[in-house]
């Protein structure tokens, strides 16, 4: 494919991911008008650029004209303070009209041996075009703060090492998404006074305004 066909073949999934990304925040705002704790803290989206499109398909042996089965070309990430927010955003995804979950992915239940935590859901999104309507595969990751930290951290090596990090880094790695994990189980102890001194906050906020 030339620049062209691939703008081509993109443009779907970017209007994907905008009209998710707006969808997805819209819950957090719901949730502050309520003044309930939000399980969402926020929300990111990206569409996979061409170089990763490429290197994924090779390495998963998927043809050029079989590539729509690449379930993340179209990307969104929901961030969440505590584990437990994770249930909650997961239900509420899964009951949604505007979307199906086709696949489940628990890295949390089962962390990959990198460390890496995250719950993945893949959805079929029914986007409306200018030639009706277009199913595309959606992934949906959801994680705590602590787990996107390690992530984002554990990416940036990744990248540094062009994906062959040195063993002694690799241990490290390990031994911090145990402790992001530790923290997790520690924020969500304190769970409750956390977030009545958050909604007291965001009234008191909403009513100087
Ligand atoms: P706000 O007002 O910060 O909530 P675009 O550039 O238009 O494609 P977007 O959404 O700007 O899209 O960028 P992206 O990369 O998808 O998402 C980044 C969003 O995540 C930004 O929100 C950041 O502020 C927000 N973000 C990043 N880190 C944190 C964090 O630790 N806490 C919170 N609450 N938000 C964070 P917006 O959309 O600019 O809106
Ligand atoms: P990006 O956009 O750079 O994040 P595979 O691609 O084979 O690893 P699979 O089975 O196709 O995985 O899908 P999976 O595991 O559900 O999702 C892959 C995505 O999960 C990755 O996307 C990362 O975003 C995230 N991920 C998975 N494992 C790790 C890990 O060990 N460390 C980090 N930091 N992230 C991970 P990409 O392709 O890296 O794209």
């Amino acid at each position: 494919m030339d620049k062209k066909q691939w703008d081509q073949f993109l443009a779907p999934y970017k209007q994907a991911v905008e009209e998710l990304k707006v969808k997805l925040k819209g819950i957090r705002k719901l949730y502050e008008f309520e003044d309930d704790h939000s399980p969402v803290e926020f929300v990111t989206g990206r569409v996979k650029p061409v170089a990763s499109i490429l290197e994924k398909a090779k390495r998963k042996n998927i043809p050029m004209h079989e590539i729509e089965t690449m379930q993340d070309i179209a990307g969104l990430r929901i961030m969440c303070q505590f584990v437990e927010d994770i249930q909650v955003v997961k239900k509420m995804l899964q009951s949604r009209k505007d979307f199906v979950v086709v696949d489940k992915r628990d890295y949390i239940a089962e962390h990959k041996e990198s460390g890496y935590r995250s719950y993945h859901l893949v959805v079929l999104y029914p986007l409306q075009t200018i030639n009706g309507e277009k199913q595309l595969l959606v992934e949906i990751q959801i994680r705590t703060l602590a787990m996107n930290f390690w992530a984002t951290i554990e990416h940036s090596l990744n990248y540094k090492y062009s994906g062959n990090i040195p063993e002694k880094v690799k241990l490290r790695l390990q031994r911090a998404s145990e402790a992001a994990s530790r923290l997790d189980d520690e924020m969500s102890e304190i769970r409750g006074e956390i977030q009545e001194a958050q909604v007291a906050f965001s009234r008191k906020k909403k009513n100087d305004a």
